[in-house]
């Protein structure tokens, strides 16, 4: 069965800045009439799923239902092997309520100490996105991207996790890349670079024209 078409007006169910600005440049080139859950005043549910789907899920229905719009919601999170795949849906929460994310970096440079790890720090971003309409109809995809872990943190740019996270195969973290480098969408069809953008171009293949 085909997947159903997103068109008119979308919620973008996030209250992150850096993650809403991904998402915006992503849609942008299909036209889609998005507007963010922060604009429309809706409340952040709170995230009680242990998976990134599930959680992604939660996030797009509260909205859908709170707008009586589709509504698009992006879970994500940084998952680290000697860590047993922490931050993981976690990755927020390291950051404590100011969203320090110098703080959940040097937390994550410490547990790294205290288990004993040695480099390389191999790691991986996933992204789960999920589109749910008013009437219950759900859509799910995911992308992941593998990388390793680098300290100091390196550059400026990016959010979150991005000055720790180099992806296999480049020189330069996230935090080192201009922000349409980090999500691009290759126009050759080609895989994307960043865990949002792989996700993304399963969406947009999927459900956008
Ligand atoms: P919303 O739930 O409102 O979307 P959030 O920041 O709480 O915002 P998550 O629960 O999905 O979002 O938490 C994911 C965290 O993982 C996020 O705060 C970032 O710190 C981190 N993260 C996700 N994608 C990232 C990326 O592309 N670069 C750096 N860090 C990222």
């Amino acid at each position: 069965m085909s997947a159903r078409q997103i068109t008119g007006r979308l919620v973008i169910a996030t209250h992150n800045p850096g993650k809403l600005w991904e998402l915006q440049q992503l849609l942008a080139p299909h036209g889609v009439d998005a507007v963010s859950a922060g604009d429309l005043g809706l409340s952040e549910p709170e995230e009680t799923e242990t998976s990134f789907s599930g959680n992604a899920l939660l996030k797009a229905r509260a909205a859908a239902t709170a707008a009586n719009l589709p509504a698009f919601a992006d879970d994500s999170g940084l998952c680290v092997d000697a860590l047993g795949d922490e931050p993981g849906v976690y990755s927020a929460r390291w950051a404590g309520e100011g969203r320090d994310f110098s703080a959940a970096i040097r937390r994550v440079e410490r547990e790294l100490a205290e288990r004993g790890a040695t480099p390389p720090f191999r790691a991986h971003f996933t992204c789960a996105l999920a589109v749910v309409w008013p009437d219950g109809h759900v859509e799910q995809f995911e992308g992941r991207v593998d990388g390793v872990l680098v300290f100091p943190p390196r550059g400026e740019k990016g959010f979150g996790y991005d000055p720790i996270f180099l992806p296999d195969g480049l020189e330069r973290t996230f935090g080192e890349m201009m922000s349409a480098e980090k999500h691009a969408l290759p126009s050759d069809g080609s895989q994307a670079l960043s865990h949002r953008a792989r996700a993304f171009q399963a969406l947009a293949r999927a459900c956008l024209a």
